[in-house]
């Protein structure tokens, strides 16, 4: 019997309540759906078999708020969690709607505003802490520039180092026991360049913390792609040095702006091997979709838009397991896999000698691959 693609808490998926949360709002045009609480957001996503939700804490909390009302929040969004049985596992900060934060929050000239945003960071650790998140992850979406002149981009990444450093003690000393930090990479918009644009810089930025094991990256496809980079080496490079903190999955076309489409509706064998990548790895954390429903559709797309992403996540995961178990795929790789010697010396390899053409006509019959894997995707190889 085919697979009905009904998702299962044990698939992971996860949404940010930004997501469902998105109005249609652009630039250029009004929202184009009615607004939905923070608190609803939760219990319609658990509802859906989703199994966890990201925040920004002020997509439930607003800016401001007294002790008393925060902690009703809190008590009421615990209540839907149990009752929806939802969890939530990453928050970050709203720190690019206000126009406190126009030319930044922690890369901010203004010490003022840096410690503003640090705090805002410091109290939702706190709240992540409380509803069960592990994870704080830091999007910078106006940690940036327009204005070269303006902006020393080294010293953005030095008040970059500050806050993490500080925010990694802050860590520590509340004992928050697997709690972490990370950063998602974006090459620009809102601002015209963002620090920190790719998981690479990311990378290189976290090596030189003073607790550089507590940071790790989310790269996101969109991200990626607005950047005309392969996402699927990008977060297999994240992947392999152990720094996949989480992903936020969504569709893309290259060098656009930033699009939020659902995911896998741009860029099919891309997206296919992102899945395959975290699959085949086992990899333990949450599948996060990171995007908005077309602002044509009113609130049932929404929950269609959600439907859509977790169903196209687990067709492609299965498009994994039949790619793992072909024949012609894997008589293809296993043709090009060899056994590797150890290095020899430098001096056995100097002194060695290589026939190069007969290295040069090694069979890469990646036509036939490529092919094999696209009638794979295109459901004509079953
Ligand atoms: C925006 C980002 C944002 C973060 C959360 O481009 O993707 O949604 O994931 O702040
Ligand atoms: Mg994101």
């Amino acid at each position: 019997m085919a697979h009905a693609y009904i998702p299962r808490k044990s698939d992971k998926f996860t949404f940010g309540l930004w997501t469902v949360m998105n109005t249609g709002r652009d630039p250029f045009g009004d929202a184009t759906r009615p607004a939905l609480s923070g608190l609803r957001a939760i219990t319609e996503l658990g509802k859906r078999r989703v199994y966890s939700y990201e925040l920004h804490a002020e997509d439930l909390v607003p800016e401001g708020s007294a002790a008393a009302k925060r902690d009703k929040i809190v008590r009421e969004a615990k209540t839907r969690m149990a009752d929806a049985d939802i969890k939530a596992t990453s928050i970050g900060c709203n720190i690019f709607y206000d126009p406190v934060f126009k030319d930044g929050g922690l890369t901010s000239h203004d010490p003022l505003i840096r410690q503003h945003t640090i705090q805002r960071y410091v109290k939702a650790i706190d709240l992540g802490a409380e509803l069960g998140t592990t994870l704080c992850n830091v999007w910078g979406g106006r940690e940036g520039a327009e204005c070269d002149a303006a902006k020393d981009p080294a010293e953005g990444i030095k008040r970059f180092r500050e806050a993490f450093n500080y925010l990694s003690e802050y860590v520590r000393g509340q004992k928050l026991k697997g709690f972490r930090l990370s950063i998602e990479p974006k090459p620009n918009e809102p601002r015209g360049d963002i620090l920190l644009p790719t998981s690479g810089h990311v990378l290189g930025f976290i090596a030189t913390l003073d607790h550089p094991d507590m940071v790790g990256v989310v790269p996101e496809l969109a991200h990626v792609r607005m950047a005309g980079l392969n996402s699927y080496h990008e977060i297999a490079q994240v992947l392999e040095c152990g720094k996949l903190f989480g992903i936020h999955l969504n569709g893309q076309k290259p060098l656009r702006f930033d699009q939020d489409l659902r995911f896998g509706a741009e860029d099919l064998k891309e997206s296919f091997f992102v899945v395959k990548v975290i699959e085949d790895a086992q990899w333990p954390g949450t599948r996060t979709f990171d995007a908005h429903a077309y602002r044509t559709v009113d609130r049932k797309g929404v929950w269609d838009f959600v439907e859509g992403c977790m169903r196209t996540y687990l067709i492609l995961k299965e498009k994994v397991a039949q790619f793992n178990s072909d024949l012609v795929v894997q008589g293809i790789l296993g043709e090009l896999s060899q056994e590797a010697p150890a290095l020899p010396s430098p001096r056995a390899l100097k002194a060695k000698k290589f026939d190069l053409r007969k290295l040069a006509k090694t069979r890469l019959p990646y036509e036939e691959l490529d092919q094999r894997v696209q009638e794979i995707l295109l459901g004509v190889v079953r």
